[in-house]
């Protein structure tokens, strides 16, 4: 297995809830290590961009209202297979589908306020990565 980086997003509901140790102590535990981060209030502008694939969907406005509505923890997490275990970390979009001792499952109640964001393939990791982070503001480690 190859060693991987993806974009990782504690998003305004968690951050609002304090949560924002415990999620990342989840992505250490799994091993996998936060190898840049930084703390943000997306404006329309960033969010929309960020979920320009969705730009069409008839839930875009609301997500983009959501993750502007306070500050976001925004990390690269690198370790085996990051993508897919950041995502099995995550569970399901709905929370009401997460399996329990997941991320959303734990931390979330709605679809709209799911507490994270995960990149979903290498193509979207290397955009996402890019698109928050220079490459000096990645430490490999
Ligand atoms: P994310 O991109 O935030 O990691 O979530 P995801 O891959 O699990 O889900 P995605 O399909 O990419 O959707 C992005 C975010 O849009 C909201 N959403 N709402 N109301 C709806 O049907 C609906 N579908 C998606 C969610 O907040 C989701 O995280
Ligand atoms: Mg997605």
């Amino acid at each position: 297995m190859a060693t991987e980086r993806t974009l990782s997003i504690i998003k305004p509901d968690a951050v609002a809830k304090n949560a924002i140790g415990e999620i990342i102590a989840r992505f250490e535990k799994a091993g996998l290590k936060v190898v840049a981060a930084k703390m943000l209030h997306l404006d329309n502008d960033k969010a929309g961009g960020f979920y320009a694939e969705h730009k069409e969907r008839p839930f875009f406005n609301d997500l983009v209202g959501f993750m502007t509505s306070g500050p976001v923890v925004v990390q690269v997490l690198e370790g085996e297979n990051a993508i897919a275990k950041n995502r099995d970390l995550m569970g399901a979009t709905n929370p009401k589908d997460a399996e329990p001792g997941t991320i959303r499952a734990d931390f979330a109640e709605t679809i709209d306020a799911n507490a994270v964001h995960g990149s979903d393939s290498p193509e979207s990791a290397e955009r996402e990565i890019s698109y928050f982070f220079s490459n000096d503001e990645i430490c490999p480690r």
